[in-house]
């Protein structure tokens, strides 16, 4: 049976000032079924499978999301998938994410009872061949993904089983973030060095969306450039910030006399970097942001001196401010 849901993001805002949390359901998933011909899928089927069947054939599960909730320049701080495992003859076994590197389909196809073998690939459905049934290839069999994983886990009897959050999960989501055409999110791999490795996962078609794979994002919205655009300014000023002392919040503007690529950073006293308020290219003119006494994670900084940098290719200049509490 083919069943549609509404795709549905809970958005909550956490504890942390500044922070976004999104939880989130897939936008599809699919399972590749090895098999040279590439005439087996599971589109619309409940479940996902991963490892090496009982007969020794290769199961990888596919997902991604919808990161349309989260705004265009969003700073990404962490990431967790989570799937719910059913069924499985294996015991303990590392499970691998990898971020997929072509768009790939989900079609009609569901597969009657157990689902282990899948069934017919449908139009559209992605095949251990194809990305696309029956019009596209992967370059390669078994699926075009970045070899090396972006998260191990290590899944054993059934449960509910979280990749917790590591660097390259937090730069595929920023990059799908970024750039929302490269976002074909990740390919899940078992234990394919030996038999009975498989386990089954519940898809986005299952009957409880509970048990549905998910995505949580936790992110801190990204500073807004307020411009005025104009063709007669001639050189480039960083103006002194203002109110200074301030609480809670100033405003940092400066003025560029051509279309250039711009980066306002904050930085303490030791010169660590606090923040990075601007990195975009900017029309010549003046440009103002907010700076909300906030760190690159969400956190309020303690009182005291800090400074802010314009740096463009052409233009460096460093200005202090004093946040007074
Ligand atoms: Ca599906």
């Amino acid at each position: 049976m083919i069943r549609v849901f509404v795709l549905i993001a809970v958005i909550f805002v956490a504890n942390i000032v500044g922070q976004t949390t999104v939880e989130l359901l897939p936008e599809k998933d699919n399972t590749l079924f090895e098999d040279p011909q590439g005439t087996s899928s599971n589109g619309a089927g409940e479940y996902l499978f991963t490892g090496n069947t009982n007969n020794g054939q290769v199961r990888r599960a596919l997902v991604q999301f919808n990161l349309g909730v989260i705004p265009g320049d969003a700073q990404i701080q962490s990431v967790a998938l989570s799937l719910t495992m059913n069924k499985t003859v294996a015991g303990p076994t590392p499970v691998t994410v990898h971020r997929v590197s072509r768009d790939w389909g989900e079609g009609a196809s569901d597969a009657a009872g157990e689902e282990g073998r899948g069934t017919s690939a449908a139009e559209n459905d992605a095949t251990w061949i194809h990305a696309f049934f029956n019009t596209t290839a992967w370059d390669t069999p078994g699926g075009d993904y970045i070899s090396t994983p972006s998260a191990t886990d290590t899944v054993d009897g059934n449960g509910t089983y979280t990749w917790e959050s590591t660097a390259p999960l937090v730069t595929d989501v920023q990059s799908w973030v970024d750039d929302p055409n490269s976002n074909h999110g990740w390919i899940i791999i078992g234990d394919e060095s030996v038999i009975r490795t498989a386990k089954r996962f519940y898809s986005k078609e299952s009957a409880d969306t509970t048990r549905f794979p998910r995505l949580i994002v936790t992110y801190t919205p990204g500073t807004s450039v307020k411009s005025r655009d104009s063709k007669t300014i001639k050189e480039y000023r960083l103006f002194a910030n203002y109110p200074n002392p301030f609480n809670p919040e100033t405003t940092l503007s400066f003025q560029i006399p051509e279309r250039t690529r711009v980066r306002l950073s904050v930085y303490d006293v030791l010169g660590k970097t606090v923040d990075v308020l601007v990195e975009k290219e900017l029309q010549a003119g003046t440009h103002s942001v907010q700076w909300q006494g906030i760190d690159k994670n969400g956190r309020a900084v303690p009182s005291g001196l800090y400074y802010y940098r314009l740096e463009t290719e052409s233009f460096s200049a460093v200005k202090k401010m004093l946040f007074l509490k």
